[in-house]
């Protein structure tokens, strides 16, 4: 099946039907060709390697919604997911390689095709049996973005700005990062400056006859809104794989005496059977999510000293009249340890995944049940801007939890205003 589909050619073709452009495909000697809107196209893209897995997720939530728009508006549009991997804060070696990971491995992509057309990328190369994109656009800010002060949606291919990874082979044949893909190449690759929302791509390619585009730097797109019923539609649609679910329901049930009966955290397994909920109970622990290594140094004056967290963590358990915590945490086994002394006379707990579950599910899927165990508590305490937290924060809005349980933080030590975190509140 897959030598037959390698033989075949893929041409645009400017007259096979009265002017208009069709895709026609060579089939040995003959030539089919059907109308561009009825032709199955894909669109692809990547995200700056720096950022971390849950920037990742929010720039999804707006391709999302761009290749659910192109779908509506512009024929057979899908959207394929980038697989994730080299993530800088993904350090275990000892759970093989953490790249070319598809989304099964953390999220359920039934339900993520809910909401809109999204394929694996194992899936793609399937499909279009060629591994060469038609086209790359890297997106750039415009060199003036930040002077004019007027707001303007707006793109052009222009020269680029600064390096990146893409070189030229030769005519037609470009190489680059390409997720890791080493088979992977491009016939075009271009700077495109672009300011404005993600919908605004949708000007970029429906005119276009290319049928694999993929735009890298992608977070460079803003969301169309943020905080309105479609952005939190696809926010809902991003379940979780059913395993992590399944793993953290464990750990809740065994150390934390929390069941989704017993917390009113019971959901519809379809999320677009779900409905508002309030004043969901939760489980009978506090969480903390303690985010430290690069925190450290790249918010000092946000991120407390173990001892003032422990302090912090006590008083709230006080008032909430508990005593067992949950800490999600990036520390090393040695501040927990530290942290944990300070808190002795509390139950304090942290995920410990067996070795056959670090090794399936690698650092990504466990810092996934962290995140589970954390939005299913009484109370959570998050880091002061970590995405880490926000996500958290949105799965307890999506249950239906009190917002004063939610937004939350832990504060420095001689932090003197320390403000809540936004809220952002659920729409439906
Ligand atoms: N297991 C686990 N991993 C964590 C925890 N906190 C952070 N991490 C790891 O560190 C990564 C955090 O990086 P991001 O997803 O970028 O979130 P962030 O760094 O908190 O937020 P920004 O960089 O400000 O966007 C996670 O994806 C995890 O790999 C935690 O509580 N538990
Ligand atoms: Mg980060």
């Amino acid at each position: 099946m897959l030598a037959f589909r390698e033989s075949i050619i893929f041409i645009i073709c400017i007259t096979c039907s009265l002017g208009s452009t069709d895709f026609c495909t060579k089939y040995g000697d003959k030539i089919e060709c059907q109308e561009k809107s009825k032709f199955t196209r894909y669109i692809l893209y990547d995200v700056n390697p720096p950022e971390g897995f849950n920037l990742r997720r929010d720039v999804y939530m707006r391709m999302s919604v761009f290749a659910r728009k192109m779908q509506q508006n512009f024929g057979d549009w899908h959207l394929v997911l980038p697989p994730w991997g080299q993530l800088y804060h993904w350090q275990s070696i000892d759970v093989g390689l953490q790249e070319l990971l598809p989304w099964s491995l953390f999220f359920n992509v039934s339900s993520l095709q809910q909401f809109a057309p999204v394929m694996e990328m194992h899936q793609f190369l399937q499909e279009i049996g060629t591994s060469s994109l038609d086209l790359v656009y890297i997106l750039q800010h415009y060199a003036d973005a930040f002077e004019s002060g007027k707001w303007e949606e707006k793109f052009e291919v222009e020269p680029c700005h600064e390096d990146n990874k893409y070189t030229h082979v030769n005519v037609g044949n470009y190489r680059g990062p390409f997720w890791g893909y080493t088979n992977i190449t491009a016939k075009q690759v271009e700077c495109l400056s672009f300011h404005g929302h993600a919908s605004q791509l949708q000007e970029v390619i429906k005119d276009l006859d290319a049928r694999t585009i993929m735009f890298d730097h992608a977070e460079i797109a803003l969301h169309d809104t943020f905080g309105d019923a479609l952005y939190w539609k696809a926010r809902r649609s991003m379940r979780f794989a059913s395993v992590l679910v399944k793993l953290a329901s464990n750990f809740r049930s065994e150390y934390l005496n929390s069941t989704d009966k017993a917390d009113g955290t019971v959901r519809p397994d379809d999320w677009t059977q779900e409905t508002p909920r309030e004043g969901v109970l939760g489980g009978p622990y506090l969480c903390a999510h303690m985010r430290r290594k690069d925190f450290l140094w790249g918010r000092p004056k946000q991120i407390p000293s173990l001892e003032s967290a422990a302090h912090q963590i006590k008083d709230h358990l006080e008032k909430l009249k508990l005593s067992t915590i949950f800490i999600a945490t990036d520390a090393p086994n040695s501040e927990f340890q530290e942290l944990e002394q300070h808190l002795s006379q509390y139950q304090v707990l942290r995920y410990k995944p067996s070795k056959i579950v670090k090794q399936t599910y690698k650092d990504g899927g466990v810092a996934i049940i962290d995140q589970i165990i954390c939005s299913h508590a009484r109370y959570f305490l998050g880091t002061y801007e970590s995405t880490f937290s926000f996500r958290i924060q949105e799965e307890r809005e999506i249950m239906g939890f009190d917002s004063e349980t939610t937004f939350n933080r832990l504060c420095g030590d001689k932090e003197k205003k320390c403000n809540k975190p936004s809220m952002w509140r659920i729409v439906f």
